[in-house]
Order: structure tokens, then C-alpha cells, then sequence
């Protein structure tokens, strides 16, 4: 963003305004830390703000301050899309691209409101009026730091705002352990710690809420994993069955697909997940290194995502998906 958008925006926001705010569908900590930060934050500059989150968010989410308030399109569509209708400025954040919200796109397309993009994501489409875009990031929640620090409105950060930025940080970035994470990452959270975020308690918040039938469906996919002859590429398979044996719910299988990254050697992970509701399996793939996941993923499984996170899916059965996976990994050099 230049310094003359940033004046730009601070024009627009002098005035209140009825601000909608968006994350991805099935949004994840970065998508709901990142949106109930600038809720909080528009919140407090005066504007009628709201978080519409297309789809329900996980349960380990809902201690984040602000989460009572986030309306869910696909619970009440209609009502939701009345009051996206009144919204004078949309912020899209953590995806650049409107079909990443599902059905929603279609009323999103159509609402005369100036769109703002905040996101870390590959190759973003062109529908905002300010785009703030960049791939060098960790996680979306660094940049709404950056994008408060562009407008020059450090004074209104508070614990609420912190935590909600801190929250994405930390998901995005593995707990500080992804190659995204700079010293400047380090100096942002040096403040949102002095801004009274109690780091510890949120790291708990987000990783010590699993149920036991959880960990026990993390113990079955643990005996599923396969290592590729070679042992660079690993993956998981979780059928619909596997999942309902161990009474699965929402954000379950969330991060699974890294203990495949953790086995020593490998570079590049899968966890295919059976949906039957859907019809399909949902893919995940991470990677360490140069090997670009977001391009295989794109050119194999229907998908997208980062070089080192990506997801796809699958319309083949289990066994035919994996039989097409296995079959690409052993034509890659890895
Ligand atoms: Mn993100």
C-alpha cells in the first residue's frame, strides 16, 4: 500500500461508515484473528462494524473476543445478505479471490460497496478498490498490524485488538516455526505481548481444547500415515468412517497433515480426508523447501493455497485419489 492510499483510506474512515468484514469459508485462526481485529479496530474508530463469516468457524476459535458477534451467511442467508447490502466499505481478508467464500460469492459480486483486500495468498484477483497484497507474509493478522500501523493508528490498539492479531499470528506461522517468520514477526509480538496479550494462555486457548475422541482420531491417522518409497513424501487418509468412529467435528483434522512434514527427510505431505456429505476428498498438502504445493495443487487437485500450504480436492474415490497422488510423487524429484 502507498502513503497516499493509506490518506486515502483514513478520508474514508473519518467519516462512520457500515463496515462489513469477510474471512475465507472454514475460517481458520489467521481468517478469524485477522477479521475480529479490524472489527474491534473499526469498532472503536466509530464505524458500524460486523464480521459475516460464510460458514461456522471451530470451536477452538470461540474464545476469541468479538466471536458472539459473527454472523453466519450460510445460517441465515438472507437476513446476512440484507445487511451486506447496507455496508458502505467490505473487507475481504485472508483470501484475494471471492469464490474462497463459497456461495456467498454471488451476493459479494454483486454489492455496490468498495471493496478493501488484506491477504498473504498467491496471484489475488482484482475486485477491490485497495488491495493490499503480499506473499512475503506469514499470516494476514502481521499485515492488519501493518495496515493499522499505515493508517497511523497505533493509539487505538489495545489487548482486545492484540489478541485477536496475536491469535493469527501464531496459527499461521506453526507457533513461530515456519520460514515466513521474520524478526520483524518477533518485534510485532513484543508489542502485542506489551500491549497485555497473554501469550501463554492463548496458545492454551487455541491447542489444549481438543476432545478425547480427537486425539484418538489423531492416533488412528498416525497409523494410517504411509512413507513413498524414497522418503520424501508421506501422507494420511481419513475415511468418512474413520471420522465418524471417532464422533468428529469441526477443526478435528486440523494440522494433522504436518506430522507427515515431521518425519525426518521429507519434504513434501498429504492428509486426504474423506467428505460424504460433499461427495469428494479434501486434500492438504505442505511442503518444506522449494517444492510449490500451491502448484501442484492447482495443476492436480482443483486447489490453491501457498508454495508450503496448499489444499485441493479430489471428486475420485479414496483409493483412486491416492492411486493419482501416488502416481505424481513418483514422477516428482523431490
Ligand atoms: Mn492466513
Amino acid at each position: 500500500m502507498t502513503e497516499l492510499e493509506y490518506q486515502e483510506i483514513n478520508a474514508l474512515l473519518a467519516v462512520p461508515k457500515k463496515i462489513a468484514i469477510i474471512p475465507h469459508r472454514s475460517p481458520d485462526g489467521d481468517a478469524m484473528g485477522s477479521t475480529l481485529a479490524m472489527y474491534h479496530f473499526l469498532n472503536k474508530l466509530g464505524h458500524d462494524a460486523f464480521v459475516v463469516a460464510p460458514n461456522e468457524f471451530p470451536d477452538f476459535l470461540a474464545w476469541l473476543p468479538g466471536s458472539s458477534s459473527v454472523l453466519i451467511f450460510e445460517k441465515n442467508k438472507e437476513s446476512v445478505a440484507a445487511e451486506l447490502e447496507k455496508a458502505d466499505i467490505v473487507f475481504t481478508l485472508d483470501f484475494n479471490a471471492l469464490h474462497r467464500t463459497g456461495e456467498m460469492e454471488h451476493t459479494l459480486a454483486r454489492l455496490k460497496a468498495l471493496f478493501i483486500m488484506i491477504d498473504h495468498h498467491q496471484w489475488p484477483n482484482d475486485y477491490a478498490k485497495y488491495t493490499y497484497s503480499d506473499t512475503n507474509f506469514g499470516s494476514t493478522c502481521e499485515m492488519v498490524y501493518h495496515f493499522i500501523s499505515g493508517l497511523n493508528r497505533h493509539d487505538v490498539l489495545d489487548t482486545t485488538i492484540a489478541t485477536c492479531i496475536y491469535c493469527g499470528i501464531v496459527t499461521d506461522s506453526g507457533s513461530f516455526r515456519f520460514p515466513s517468520v521474520t524478526s520483524n514477526t518477533h518485534r510485532i509480538v513484543a508489542h502485542l505481548i506489551d500491549l497485555g496479550v497473554q501469550n501463554g494462555q492463548v496458545h492454551s486457548d487455541i491447542y489444549d481444547s481438543n476432545s478425547f475422541e480427537s486425539r484418538q482420531l489423531l492416533g488412528k491417522a498416525l497409523v494410517n500415515l504411509v512413507l513413498l518409497p524414497g522418503g520424501k513424501a508421506a501422507y494420511i487418509t481419513l475415511t468418512q468412517s474413520e471420522l465418524d468412529q471417532y464422533h468428529y467435528m469441526k477443526g478435528d483434522t486440523e494440522g494433522i497433515v504436518n506430522y507427515g512434514l515431521s518425519i525426518k527427510g521429507v519434504q513434501f505431505a498429504a492428509i486426504f480426508i474423506e467428505n460424504r456429505d460433499e461427495g469428494l476428498i479434501k486434500a492438504s498438502f505442505r511442503s518444506k523447501g522449494d517444492f510449490d504445493v500451491n502448484v501442484f495443487a492447482r495443476n492436480h487437485f482443483n486447489g490453491g493455497g501457498h508454495v508450503n500450504a496448499a489444499g485441493g480436492k479430489s471428486h475420485e474415490t479414496m483409493s483412486e485419489t491416492v492411486h493419482k497422488f501416488v502416481g505424481l510423487v513418483s514422477q516428482l524429484s523431490l
